[in-house]
């Protein structure tokens, strides 16, 4: 009896959240990230893609690592990353 409410909550969440079994998560070297504004770039125009649902992005590390679900896919994020003069290495 104590445990029901627990284990209903458990079935209420993954039915409201069935896209989180899709979710990915993608690190890219990326040479070009020299400064912030390379940061807020790639942050902006990569979250522009639906799906994608953080960036995040380092000049430190030169690296961006992107977590994203369907429709998003990682042609697409290699794309925008290609276009906007962001290639990963
Ligand atoms: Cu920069």
């Amino acid at each position: 009896m104590e445990f029901q409410p627990r284990k209903h909550m458990r079935f209420i969440h993954f039915k409201l959240h069935p896209e989180e079994e899709n979710m990915k998560t993608v690190t890219y070297t990326i040479p070009n990230i020299s400064c912030m504004h390379c940061v807020h770039t790639i942050k902006t125009e990569v979250s522009e893609v639906q799906g994608v649902k953080s960036v995040e992005a380092s000049p430190q590390t030169k690296q961006a690592t992107i977590t994203f679900d369907t429709p998003a896919t990682e042609d697409k994020i290699v794309e925008v990353l290609k276009e906007i003069n962001y290639a990963p290495a």
